[in-house]
């Protein structure tokens, strides 16, 4: 135990930075086969590649029982009714939990178990926690009109495993029906826009 490592870290919950901290940045070019509707997303490249989303990592000490955290800014708007979101992903080691602190904006995690079996939508915004029990994939989606920010905590053993979720991606969709974040299956908001059951392309 060492009180020599870096203690503090100060953060704008408004803008989703940390002074002095790097960030590392999703656009929507690295998101390629994520989105659902393949046109909606290839008409949006061709205007702009925008930043979806960003995150600042500190991670004080990597020894047993340590912990790291993130900071993250999730931007508004959405591929066709599909709202912005994160990639997604397992921790390496898969035992390991996250905790998820809304600090503004509003949106919701995507929980899903490995055998796709159970899925749940959790709304993530200010003032509250998100518990993300091991073995889980979990995704962050903004559902409103605002930068959704919020602070991921996780075991420093945790790692990330993108490779399942880029190969199959979560069973479940939030899309925007009616003025509302909805939940659909996948394979269902395929066949509404045409696209079949093809496989999740990853290019
Ligand atoms: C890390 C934690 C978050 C995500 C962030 C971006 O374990 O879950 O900091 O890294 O939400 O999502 P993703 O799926 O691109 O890493
Ligand atoms: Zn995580």
């Amino acid at each position: 135990m060492s009180l020599a490592i870096h203690l503090l870290t100060r953060f704008d919950p408004h803008t989703g930075t940390i002074p002095g901290v790097g960030e590392s940045v999703r656009r929507l070019s690295d998101l390629r086969g994520y989105f659902v509707d393949e046109a909606a997303y290839s008409a949006a490249l061709s205007q702009a590649d925008p930043i979806l989303y960003a995150t600042s990592g500190v991670e004080p000490a990597a020894g047993a029982g340590d912990l790291h955290y993130a900071l993250a800014r999730l931007m508004p708007g959405r591929i066709g009714r599909e709202y912005y979101m994160t990639k997604g992903h397992y921790h390496a080691w898969r035992p390991a939990a996250e905790v998820y602190v809304g600090l503004s904006g509003s949106g919701a995690m995507l929980l899903e178990d490995e055998a796709g079996e159970a899925c749940r939508l959790v709304p993530l915004e200010a003032n509250s926690v998100v518990y993300v029990p091991g073995y889980t994939a979990h995704r962050t989606i903004n559902t409103g009109a605002t930068p959704l920010i919020y602070l991921g905590i996780y075991p420093a053993a945790a790692g990330h495993d993108y490779g399942a979720i880029a190969t199959r991606n979560f069973r479940k969709v939030v899309v925007e029906i009616d003025g509302r974040p909805t939940l659909l299956d996948r394979l269902a908001y395929r066949a509404a826009l045409g696209q079949g059951a093809g496989a999740h392309r990853h290019a």
